[in-house]
């Protein structure tokens, strides 16, 4: 067995979800490389001590300079708010530590371009979790797509869902709540929900010419946390935007936190020359099929349950008809990531295809101020 000396930086919802798939992933993924979980770092001692013990790491820092310093350490996993992902990943490149790094890549894409810059000098190994590429109903579009079955694409359609942030007394700042702190997250659902849907998009569909947006901050003021003092809202509550596809494709996305009775609501549809494809992750195994081939009295939208074992990565779990769900997403990519060290290959998103998706919201958050159509420079 060879190791991947794991250090990883945040504790919070990601640091459980990436330290779930590095502890399950070798029971599932023959792979020789295996994770082991070497530190855990956070700010606060005793939280960072108990998230340890619990995940079984076998130490813990509370300084990320002292974790890069670490020569037992090979990667980097950075589950911090987005406006630490620029610094720790420079320092970590230049230490030689390999990166994996919770999305979106950074808060801008100056810094963007500052950590593929880094990562590529240092030639280190490097990855975005962006984790939906992963669900194997998600995979299975790829290769429908790729196999060329819906011919030429038309129409791309996502949205992103939740109602979480609809409370006017609702603070923002800090634990739990820095993605409504601008400074914190950099963007409000852009950066944070649509990234995930550009992501799922320029992977299925290519590159993204021009967009045309709307934002809104529907709360303008909100407490923060840290300060004490009411201040204003930085970040978008929703963005709606329009985008034309380098193929000559249309796409519409939309993301908010106020659409009450959806909690993370991520569908996408596409619709090709031949065949359609719709997904939804509340239901997160199947993948809807509509393909104008069948004959003509038979067809309809088919749902196929991705549970088989020839269907993406479904040969690793359970018997056919057994679904999985969010979390194994994340192994997933542990054990895409593992294979390609294997491989001595990059596996994607790196930061430099993460950094396309950055751009794009970039365009985004800009064409929603100026109400212009923007190109995406890519
Ligand atoms: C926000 O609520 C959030 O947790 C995102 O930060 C995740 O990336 C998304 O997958 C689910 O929603």
């Amino acid at each position: 067995m060879k190791t991947l000396n794991v250090g990883v930086i945040g504790y919070g919802f990601m640091g459980r979800a990436h330290s779930n798939a590095y502890r399950t992933v070798g029971n599932f993924f023959d792979i020789a490389h295996q994770p082991v979980l070497k530190a855990a770092c956070g700010r606060n001692e005793e939280n960072v001590k108990a998230f340890a013990e619990k995940w079984g790491y076998e130490s813990v820092e509370t300084d990320w300079r002292k974790l890069l310093e670490r020569d037992d350490i090979d990667a980097i996993d950075i589950c911090t708010q987005n406006n630490f992902h620029c610094e720790i990943a420079i320092a970590a490149a230049k230490a030689g530590k390999m990166i994996l790094c919770e999305k979106p890549l950074a808060m801008n894409v100056a810094e963007g371009e500052q950590m593929v810059a880094a990562v590529e000098e240092a030639g280190v190994p490097n990855i975005v979790w962006y984790n939906y590429r992963r669900v194997p109903a998600v995979t299975m579009a790829k290769q429908l797509i790729d196999e060329g079955r819906l011919g030429k694409i038309y129409h791309y359609r996502a949205q992103f869902l939740q109602d979480w942030t609809i409370a006017e007394d609702l603070p923002q700042g800090g634990a739990g709540l820095w993605r409504l702190d601008v400074n914190e997250a950099g963007s409000g659902v852009t950066g944070d929900l649509l990234a995930h849907c550009i992501d799922t998009a320029i992977w299925l569909n290519g590159s993204i010419d021009k967009v045309s947006a709307m934002t809104e901050t529907f709360v303008k003021e909100r407490m923060h946390n840290i300060s004490g003092q009411v201040e204003k809202v930085g970040i978008d509550d929703a963005c709606a935007f329009l985008a034309r596809f380098a193929n000559g494709s249309l796409a519409v996305f939309e993301s908010t936190r106020y659409a009450r009775g959806h909690k993370a609501l991520y569908t996408f549809e596409i619709n090709g020359e031949h065949a359609s494809i719709a997904w939804d992750l509340h239901d997160l195994h199947r993948l809807s099929y509509f393909d104008h081939k069948d004959d003509s009295n038979l067809r309809g939208w088919r749902s196929i349950h991705v549970t088989d074992g020839e269907h993406p990565y479904m040969d690793k779990w359970w018997v056919p008809g057994l679904q999985i769900g969010y979390e194994h997403s994340f192994v997933h990519q542990v054990a895409d990531f593992l294979q390609g060290l294997e491989e001595g290959k990059p596996v994607s998103p790196t930061f430099r295809e993460a950094l396309e998706t950055q751009k794009i919201c970039e365009a985004v958050l800009e064409s929603g101020k100026s109400g212009a159509w923007v190109n995406v420079e890519c």
